[in-house]
């Protein structure tokens, strides 16, 4: 798609979507700039929803939930909506990606590799599993049986972050809407682009209107608001750690369901019997894929010392020839980070390494491409993973390595974090692979191979990594309510109050 015909198809204010229409924003709503990171121009303006707007939207979904259109809609009818959207997906994937890369930064390649597919993917899955599971049936006890049954919870609120928009918010969104709930989604204020396109594409597909409902703005009013109504019963967060307790704190208030995917500090255990070349490579990967704005990357980078010298030589020769350039350019490695803010943040870390003594191995400060937020990729080299930057989740081009002796050692170290939430380790022993496995306190162990997200199975973190998972069983558990009805097979002498006399 021409960048031209691009520009058409962006509205010049992002509103609400409510009832399956756009809502003209309120006299005196918030504008807020929606940013190009490569560019620093101002793509749009999204019009801030306040709490009113918030509470209209989440009234809609209430009453449409309460209508049982979609709630009570055979699986077969969700089935079909949910398929017919992944077409509809996989047919405008290309302008989606274009849409999702122009306020992200995220290199174009990874957008149609793998966060188009992932997209389309979540509502398929979804599709197909609402049609396989069954409920349970009970029937230990000769005098009765015993269902349970999954129902839809209400509306769900949906907040999602900015770092893969639309993968991210699928995910959540699919699942909501397969199991029969409505919803408020609400995207992260900078990257609301692929969403208007996306809920045109909800409409055409078959979603009644008044299932799926968008509100736009920042945390601390529109998202805060949608935490806060008392019609919401579920609150499904992905983004900061900070974030994420504050959020759960109001959901408890209202005892809502909440389930969070946080921050990690992932580390990647690289041993000495490892195949070399295939870590470096997924090394890369796990480092500086999405711009190295990823919860599950693989920031400390743990090599067995007898390792240590070869595969540096291999990874920095790597890291210092990828390509920084324009997300829309096909053959970029690396794009901007998400905004000034966060330009600022990473190098802070760059600064505070340098006088940490930490040795800088390459990058470790801002790429020199102007305009935009583009930062080197960067390697440094720690002595301790006390030192902040190994503590802190730095959300960028950004990995730490650390050296270790024996494999208890840098699993050790591997849990030695306030976060859990994914691990790679790099081992062509199966003894030592399965003593990670045992191990390693966090919600994922991948062993011997880059990111691979199976949807059937749970995703989430331990520690402060989050809180729930969803995935397959784990998204039926937090967007269905279950019900046990038990049945007496034959009438039998009821219970007395007390003895007869
Ligand atoms: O995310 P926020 P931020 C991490 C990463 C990053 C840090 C901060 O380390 O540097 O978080 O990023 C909405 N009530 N991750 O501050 O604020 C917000 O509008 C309700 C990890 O930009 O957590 C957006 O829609 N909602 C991560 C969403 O929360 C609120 C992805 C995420 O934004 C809110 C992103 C509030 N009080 C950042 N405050 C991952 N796990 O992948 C904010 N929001």
């Amino acid at each position: 798609m021409q960048a031209k015909n691009l520009k058409n198809r962006i509205p010049e204010r992002i509103g609400s979507w409510q009832n399956g229409r756009w809502v003209t924003p309120a006299a005196g709503a918030q504008d807020l700039p929606v940013i190009n990171p490569a560019s620093e121009a101002v793509i749009c303006l999204l019009a801030e929803d306040d709490s009113a707007s918030v509470d209209s939207a989440v009234a809609i979904a209430k009453a449409t939930f309460q209508s049982g259109i979609w709630s009570r809609a055979a699986v077969s009818e969700r089935k079909g909506v949910l398929l017919k959207i992944r077409d509809l997906v996989v047919e405008q994937a290309e302008e989606l990606a274009q849409l999702e890369i122009l306020s992200t930064g995220i290199p174009i390649s990874q957008a149609r590799r793998r966060h188009l597919p992932r997209a389309a993917m979540n509502f398929e899955f979804f599709a197909e599993f609402i049609s396989q599971t069954a409920d349970r049936l009970y029937d230990q006890n000769p005098d009765y049986l015993t269902l349970v049954r999954h129902e839809p919870v209400g509306v769900a609120g949906l907040i999602a972050p900015w770092n893969a928009p639309l993968a991210l918010a699928t995910m959540k969104l699919a699942g909501a809407i397969a199991f029969g709930n409505s919803c408020v989604l609400k995207p992260s204020e900078m990257t609301p682009l692929p969403f208007v396109r996306l809920m045109e594409i909800l409409k055409i597909a078959g979603v009644p209107d008044g299932v799926v409902n968008l509100v736009n703005g920042r945390g601390p009013v529109t998202g805060q608001a949608l935490v806060a109504n008392a019609d919401v019963d579920i609150i499904a967060f992905t983004g900061g750690t900070a974030t994420g307790r504050a959020i759960g704190e109001l959901a408890g208030r209202g005892l809502k369901r909440v389930v969070t995917e946080l921050g990690g500090k992932s580390a990647n255990i690289v041993c000495a019997d490892a195949d070399i070349e295939r870590a470096v490579e997924s090394a890369v990967l796990a480092g500086f894929g999405n711009n190295g704005q990823q919860c599950l990357a693989g920031t400390r980078l743990l090599l067995q010392r007898s390792i240590a010298a070869e595969f540096l030589d291999l990874f920095l020769t790597r890291v210092r020839s990828l390509r920084i350039g324009l997300p829309s350019d096909a053959t970029t490695e690396i794009g901007p980070l998400i905004s000034s803010a966060q330009l600022e943040r990473i190098q802070s870390f760059g600064n505070d390494a340098r006088n940490d003594g930490v040795e800088i191995l390459a990058g470790g400060k801002p790429a020199d491409l102007k305009p935009g937020y583009f930062f080197e990729p960067t390697v440094v080299h720690a002595q301790s993973n006390s030192q902040r930057v190994c503590c802190e989740e730095i959300f960028g081009p950004f990995v730490t390595v650390l050296e270790f002796d024996d494999f208890d050692e840098a699993l050790s170290i591997a849990n030695d974090s306030e976060y859990g939430l994914v691990a790679y380790v790099w081992t062509n022993n199966l003894g030592q692979a399965m003593k990670a496995a045992d191990e390693l306190r966090t919600g994922v162990v991948w062993i011997n191979t880059p990111v691979y997200r199976e949807l059937r199975a749970p995703f989430g973190g331990f520690k402060h990594s989050g809180v729930g998972r969803d995935g397959g069983d784990w998204s039926r558990s937090l967007f269905t309510e279950s019900k046990t009805i038990s049945i007496p097979r034959q009438d039998f002498p009821l219970a007395q109050l007390a003895d007869s006399k």
